[in-house]
């Protein structure tokens, strides 16, 4: 995507040979892109703005179908919660400290030796029961499923793979294997249809036992060898037109995210699938979340998942996040205190950490850092309402969640290489604390009026600001002329919202906001089953108004009850909603009432 005069025009280079991008400008006045073979077919998003690429770009790739809802809540992982004990005494520990939490990931360990489609009898002795309660606390079990299949001739993996000649294969017939967890593997050629559709129902395994959620790893696919890949010279059907791996290596997880998706869609019964996917390739969007890999526990590495997420939005992935507290290397307090501020407000948000390094659930570290962590795992659900509107109108335009200030501000040159603080929608700033031991940092405010989220101070933008920001504190600024949904906090979304509160943060002009609600785990919505309330705030004369419409009720939230908080106006003025003066209660420089829709 390039910017120029704050006009915004993009090219896509489809292309699935090895790529080179070349982006350095000391050496030339141009930048370059090529390939290694294949045709030079290229796209150009004409743009003007941003957004509009956004828009022409996933016409053209596709979009993020909407996430089920305790797919954006809080994850948590480690490689690896090894048994069903282990599990079980994870999930006590999140309800008796009272954290939010939707989903245990379980990573490789829960297999009967690295067989995909399989769980460890002695470590896992009842998958279904485990499932099932954990189901009944409203928490999801999340099970990894890498591409490499063992070989091993009593396994009816191999055995239909093989027999059924659905493998990756050389032009001369003979299997290519490749060491990976559980030894020497096959790898299902997901170039072909009949595999896709073999592996796909194969995922009976895991809807029979109540998991409605997958990650897969390991699916560039990655091979122990020196090439770290499969043979390059690896002929796949790719569907009756043979191609080799060298052509198609860069589409192999993207296949084997359309192979998952589908396969789950079809299982679930209407149900939202939900697929995580450490690769890709253009357009992945429409299968997978992508979480960005094997980070370490470093503050740099907190700092670099910044760009590396608002680079994914603008590649078409509104819906991605880093390992939360590094995955690598030992993890501390203070890191991952500030990387869960962070990861509250990344699209995905998974706490996940590697074996052999410190476990680092969020009160691994103390009390101090706990109530920190905990306070924004809260935050998250707080604001789960407005997260999941912005992922709606994702899954409908491709414009990101997440985005870069030059989205937004694509005349404000200031903005252009901002990447250590972000907006998320079109109006609400963040700007997390990135080292140690530091409790300031700069923030850019464009132009316009801001509010401080938490103390409800107004700012003037167009200019630096110091954020001072103890431990506990996460800077974070709502532009005027903003309407913010804010849930009470559940102990996961599978306990539904029943209060609602929603901000208002006045400008001299009329502002609205469409707040969207459905059953967050169906496809129903597509058929008008949803809710949409909407709210339109007028400050005229120093009163504000208030104007509510319900669009759509077709389904109908649990929430029922409404509170007010206007921000930033002083208590001499009139309150009116839908047209009837209120009476209102004075609270920090707020004002406040309540309603139902
Ligand atoms: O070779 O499944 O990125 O998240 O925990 C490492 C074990 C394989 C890499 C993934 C990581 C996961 C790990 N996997």
């Amino acid at each position: 995507m390039t910017l120029r005069d704050g006009q915004t025009s993009g090219i896509f280079f489809d292309n699935t040979f090895k790529s080179t991008f070349d982006m350095r400008v000391d050496q030339t006045d141009y930048y370059s892109f090529k390939a290694e073979g294949g045709q030079l077919d290229y796209y150009i998003c004409a743009g003007p703005s941003p957004k509009h690429v956004m828009e022409q770009y996933t016409s053209l790739t596709g979009r993020m179908p909407l996430p089920p809802k305790w797919g954006l809540g809080y994850h948590q992982s480690r490689y690896s919660y090894e048994t069903e004990e282990e599990v079980r005494e994870l999930i006590k520990t999140f309800s008796e400290k009272d954290i939010p939490v939707d989903a245990i990931h379980l990573d490789i360990h829960y297999m009967n030796g690295y067989r995909v489609f399989t769980f460890d009898g002695s470590r896992f002795p009842n998958p279904e029961k485990l499932i099932s309660d954990m189901k009944e606390k409203g928490i999801r079990i999340v099970p990894i499923v890498d591409p490499g299949v063992k070989v091993d001739a009593e396994y009816p993996i191999y055995q239909e793979g093989v027999t059924n000649d659905l493998f990756c294969k050389y032009i001369e017939g003979n299997i290519f294997f490749g060491d990976v967890w559980p030894g020497k593997s096959a790898f299902p050629d997901f170039t072909k249809e009949q595999a896709r559709k073999w592996w796909g129902k194969k995922h009976e395994f895991y809807t029979d036992k109540g998991i409605e959620g997958i990650w897969n790893d390991m699916n560039e696919p990655a091979v122990f060898n020196e090439t770290k890949t499969m043979d390059v010279e690896v002929m796949h059907d790719n569907d009756g037109d043979p191609k080799t791996h060298r052509e198609l290596h860069n589409v192999y997880g993207y296949l084997m995210g359309e192979a998952t998706y589908e396969g789950m869609k079809d299982l679930l019964n209407g149900k939202r699938p939900f697929l995580l996917t450490r690769a890709g390739y253009a357009g992945v969007q429409k299968y997978a979340a992508v979480w960005t890999g094997d980070n370490r526990s470093f503050w740099e590495h907190l700092e670099m998942a910044i760009p590396m997420c608002l680079n994914l939005g603008l590649s078409g992935v509104a819906y991605s996040g880093p390992d939360v507290g590094g995955f690598a290397h030992d993890s501390n307090g203070e890191l991952l205190a500030r990387w869960t501020q962070f990861g509250a407000f990344t699209p995905f948000f998974r706490n996940h950490s590697a074996i052999e390094f410190v476990y680092q659930e969020p009160w691994q570290f103390g009390e101090k850092y706990e109530e920190v962590i905990k306070k924004y795992i809260q935050l998250r659900y707080k604001w789960l309402p407005h997260l999941y509107k912005l992922f709606k109108d994702a899954s409908e335009t491709g414009v990101p969640v997440m985005r870069p200030l030059f989205m937004e501000y694509p005349n404000d040159e200031e903005t252009y290489q901002l990447f250590d603080q972000f907006l998320i929608g079109s109006n609400v700033m963040i700007a997390p604390v990135l080292r140690p031991g530091v409790n300031d940092r700069m923030v850019y405010l464009p132009e316009g009026v801001w509010y401080d989220y938490w103390t409800g101070d107004k700012l003037e933008g167009g200019k630096r600001i110091i954020a001072h920001a103890e431990l506990d504190h996460l800077p974070i600024y709502v532009k005027s002329g903003t309407i913010l949904p804010e849930a009470n906090v559940k102990p996961s979304t599978a306990h539904e919202v029943d209060h609602m509160t929603i901000h208002i943060y006045p400008d001299e002009a009329s502002t609205s906001y469409d707040l969207y609600d459905d059953d967050g785990e169906t496809f129903n919505y597509e058929q008008d089953d949803y809710f949409s309330l909407n709210i339109t705030v007028n400050h005229e004369d120093g009163n504000v108004s208030v104007d509510t419409t319900v669009n759509n009720q077709q389904y109908q939230p649990k929430w029922k009850d409404i509170t007010y908080v206007v921000h930033g106006i002083s208590s001499d003025v009139q309150l009116v909603y839908n047209g009837q003066k209120v009476d209102f209660e004075e609270r920090n420089g707020t004002l406040s009432f309540n309603k139902s829709w």
